[in-house]
């Protein structure tokens, strides 16, 4: 009796347990369509690093084989130093600010298969986003002494001339999330840093780890016609050791700009 009452306590947990993983999130980030919602994949449970502002980060995403083919595939393929995305720093400082961002990267094509299957796997994250919203996927390395200081990642608005060639969801255009994935383990340094929580979040480099956000909130057509693009600040702390990123940015609508 003792026994079946153990039994039927331990099937009640598990079955509570598959539920609650499977259940859907839905985040704070308003498409012009609703919201990006989120599914919580048995195989890739979220773990919430923060509510408000969303920060979750989902352990294992990559395999530890997937995480060594993309970085050789990278290092065959050649890195070079990194650019700096915001339009306004770049009309400033130039395209390659060693002040503010200082690693290599590139991008990858999606006709990779190691890309195209962790673009596949990214996609599979969201009920309304598909290959076709992501960006150009792209891989970084810091050695030591290389950071990114705090940006955020989403296109302000003043920018739509410019989002409007990336992305076909005119008028409003943006990234609705970003993904990092790190692909190695990281002992001291490289981490990244979100700085409008309270604490500070701080997110240690982990094998295979994703971390995922959401870096623009898109315009609410009714309530603010201009629309204003809300970034979710972060940076990459200075590397003592070696890291290796893999980032994966998500757009509101179909991604048309360089390297679709
Ligand atoms: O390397 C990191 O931890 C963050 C990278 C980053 O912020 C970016 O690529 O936008």
């Amino acid at each position: 009796m003792a026994f079946l009452f153990f039994f039927v306590s331990c099937l009640c947990l598990l079955l509570l347990i598959v539920r609650s993983s499977t259940e859907t999130r839905t985040c704070p980030v308003t498409t012009r369509t609703g919201f990006v919602t989120l599914f919580n994949p048995p195989s890739q449970p979220l773990t919430t690093v923060s509510s408000q502002p969303w920060i979750f980060t989902i352990d294992n995403f990559l395999t530890p084989s997937e995480c060594k083919t993309l970085i050789s595939l990278a290092s065959s393929s050649g890195l070079t130093q990194a650019n700096v995305g915001d339009k306004k720093r770049r009309e400033e400082k130039g395209t390659y600010d060693s002040d503010h961002r200082r690693c290599s990267s590139l991008n990858l094509p999606s006709s990779r298969t190691p890309i195209k299957r962790v673009r596949e796997k990214c996609a599979s994250l969201f009920e309304n986003i598909s290959v076709e919203h992501l960006e150009v996927t792209q891989i970084s390395r810091y050695i030591k002494g290389d950071f990114f200081r705090v940006h955020d990642d989403g296109i302000h608005p003043y920018y739509s001339s410019h989002t409007k060639k990336m992305c076909s969801s005119p008028p409003h255009c943006n990234r609705v999330a970003t993904i990092f994935v790190y692909l190695n383990d990281v002992e001291e340094g490289g981490e990244t840093r979100f700085t409008q929580t309270d604490p500070e979040i701080f997110i240690k480099p982990k094998k295979g780890m994703a971390v995922l956000f959401f870096p623009a909130k898109m315009p609410d057509d009714e309530k603010d016609p201009g629309g204003l693009a809300e970034g979710l600040m972060h940076e990459s702390v200075t590397a003592v050791d070696e890291k290796w990123i893999l980032q994966q940015f998500v757009w509101s609508g179909k991604y048309i700009g360089v390297g679709a």
